[in-house]
């Protein structure tokens, strides 16, 4: 089933959304390499790749509507950070961010009863809490 009009705008717009968490998490990771907290460094290395992976979906979910996808400009990503621990609780915001982002999705969906993208989506929607648990819990660590 062909996305309406908005629904594809917005997955459009998540395809910008998940390019610019790859690039928070390349900027983090940038600062916790120079910082030497090498694992930490490896960790944001592997949540950026992800990213491109989310991203990559998203185009392939609207090729296969038979849509075309768009490439909208990016945000620049900040390499500053006062620790590990900021760089883990700005991760969790961003995260919350993009949580936000995918229930618009899905509620649009809904809107227009597309059921495809509805189900579509429901893999964003557990991949997300996974995310948030993940950064929160590494808060409680730190
Ligand atoms: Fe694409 O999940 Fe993180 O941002």
């Amino acid at each position: 089933m062909a996305l309406s009009e908005k629904l594809l705008d917005m997955f459009n717009q998540q395809i910008k959304h998940e390019y610019d968490s790859r690039n928070v998490y390349f900027g983090m990771e940038s600062y916790l390499r120079e910082k030497s907290w090498d694992g930490f460094a490896n960790f944001f290395h592997m949540q950026a790749e992800e990213e491109m992976a989310h991203c990559r979906f998203f185009m392939e979910y609207i090729a296969f509507v038979g849509n075309k996808w768009e490439m909208r400009e990016l945000k620049a990503a900040t390499n500053e950070y006062e620790s590990v621990l900021d760089v883990f609780k700005k991760g969790l915001v961003h995260e919350k961010f993009i949580t936000a982002r995918i229930r618009d999705l899905y509620d649009q969906a809904v809107i227009d009863k597309d059921y495809h993208a509805q189900k579509f989506l429901d893999w964003y929607i557990g991949e997300q809490a996974e995310e948030e648990d993940n950064f929160t819990k590494w808060i409680a660590k730190l």
